[in-house]
């Protein structure tokens, strides 16, 4: 069974606009999974984190995968160590070579301690709601029954952070 999910991609270290183009080339070759839109990368401010941090390069895309939820999060991490990412050095929402983030697969509302679907956290932060409304407007936020467009236009601009 195909099922449609959506990413969040963020680079704030390195050569960040490369990062995102190399993380959607790997996510490329993820096995029964295909990306069939990818969203402008935008320039974000840090949200949260140590101070001092560079600015993000911000994306979303949507994939089609045979995959389980867990295994799609499995393949997704591969691709972060991958690409160096080491997550024992880092701190808490300090800076990452990448960041991929599951952020909606179909309309599954999924809590268990490795994964949580909808991404807690997507629906107040800019970085991620203007992405994903730019390739997917119309889709809905199980939990809050609202589209990503309606998300965005609710984001108040003080409580997403700047982007
Ligand atoms: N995990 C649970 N649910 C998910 C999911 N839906 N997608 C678990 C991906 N992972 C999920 O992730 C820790 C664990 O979360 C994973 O191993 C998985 O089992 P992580 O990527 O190591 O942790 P993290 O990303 O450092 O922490 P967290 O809390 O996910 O951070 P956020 O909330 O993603 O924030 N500012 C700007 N401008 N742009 C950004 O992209 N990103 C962050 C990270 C902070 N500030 C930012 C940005
Ligand atoms: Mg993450």
């Amino acid at each position: 069974m195909t099922s449609t999910c959506y990413i969040a991609l963020g680079s704030n270290l390195g050569s960040r606009e490369e990062n995102l183009r190399q993380a959607l080339a790997k996510i490329a070759t993820i096995p029964s999974t295909g990306i069939d839109l990818v969203s402008d990368f935008i320039v974000t401010a840090p949200v949260g984190g140590p101070p001092g941090q560079n600015d993000y390069y911000n994306a979303a895309a949507r994939l089609r995968t045979e995959l389980s939820p867990e295994d799609l999060l499995a393949a997704l991490v591969r691709v972060e160590q991958n690409m160096g990412r080491d997550r024992l050095c880092e701190t808490r929402h300090g800076p990452r070579i990448i960041d991929l983030d599951i952020l909606l697969f179909e309309d599954r509302m999924i809590d268990t301690p490795d994964l949580t679907i909808p991404h807690p956290r997507m629906h107040e932060r800019l970085f991620v709601l203007r992405p994903l409304a730019q390739i997917a407007p119309d889709v809905l936020h199980p939990r809050i029954g609202k589209t990503a467009m309606a998300l965005l236009r609710a984001c108040p601009m003080g409580s997403c952070g700047p982007a």
